[in-house]
């Protein structure tokens, strides 16, 4: 389907939030909205600042990774924050938005969004939406987090390029009907400034319930790939760094930082 672009009024309209929305920056195209955020946090935009584009030219996920960005179909947005935790627990930040981003789509389409750990949104094992947290890090605090985040809204399978295909999914696809952006993106960022704000005044504690219930692979066998090794073992669940328990199969348990996590047949 072709989609329209954005009316920011919309998505403002009625906005109800604390710290997240104090700036709107719309653009019909960027790069990549965390490289734009990231130029705004580097010249002393404020908390809060939002970055939307209606396509990507280089739209990225972790590593380099690229995050496919058709036009004015999905949503790509990326959001400045200020946050109070030590630079140790930035990871925190991804965690915190997987839980408002699996509550945000959850109202707008009939089957459960999972997290798979530590920044994909599944939906029956196909991925809906991706987050990209970067940080900018002093001895001992966070300068700033680009926060950013693409979700599949109106994104037809047959647009969907091979390699993606198979393995992803939208809420058109899932919810089989077309969904207006702007309700979307007004109650991400809503939950997004709940959650933020939750995990700001009362810490990871009061998140990581929610993480829990709705991480999608606790208990099961997974391998989780990392950049030199490969562990197979069962999920446990997160520590309050964010970093994922593994209960290997060669016995003992590995906290895992960073790494890509395949779920295995039991
Ligand atoms: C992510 O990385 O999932 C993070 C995606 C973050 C995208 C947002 S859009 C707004 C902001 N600005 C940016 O430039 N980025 C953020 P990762 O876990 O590394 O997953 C990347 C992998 O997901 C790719 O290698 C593909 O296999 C797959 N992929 C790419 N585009 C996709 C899409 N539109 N839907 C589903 N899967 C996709």
């Amino acid at each position: 389907m072709k989609g329209v672009p954005l009316h920011l009024r919309e998505v403002q309209d009625g906005l109800a939030t604390k710290r997240l929305g104090t700036k709107f920056h719309y653009l019909t195209e960027l790069d990549s909205t965390n490289s734009y955020a990231r130029r705004l946090a580097e010249n002393g935009a404020p908390e809060g600042a939002v970055v939307i584009a209606d396509r990507q030219t280089q739209g990225r996920g972790r590593l380099g990774r690229n995050w496919v960005s058709p036009p004015d179909v999905n949503l790509y947005f990326s959001m400045v924050l200020r946050p109070t935790l030590p630079p140790i627990h930035a990871p925190q930040i991804t965690l915190m938005a997987a839980v408002a981003l699996g509550d945000a789509v959850a109202s707008f389409i009939p089957q459960r969004p999972v997290i798979k750990w530590p920044n994909d949104i599944l939906v029956n094992g196909k991925k809906l939406a991706g987050i990209l947290a970067e940080s900018s890090c002093g001895a001992e605090r966070i300068e700033f987090v680009i926060l950013g985040i693409g979700v599949n809204v109106n994104f037809a399978r047959e647009s969907m390029p091979d390699g993606i295909r198979e393995r992803a999914t939208s809420l058109l696809i899932l919810g089989e009907k077309i969904i207006s952006r702007e309700p979307l993106l007004r109650r991400l960022i809503q939950d997004l400034d709940r959650c933020y704000g939750i995990l700001e005044e009362s810490g990871f504690d009061s998140i990581a319930p929610r993480w829990e219930a709705r991480f999608g692979l606790q208990g099961r066998r997974i391998k989780v790939e990392m950049t030199d090794h490969v562990v197979t073992g069962r999920a446990k669940g997160i520590d309050r760094d964010g970093a994922l328990i593994v209960e290997k199969d060669d016995g003992g348990n590995q906290r895992i930082i960073a790494g890509d996590v395949i779920p295995l047949e039991d």
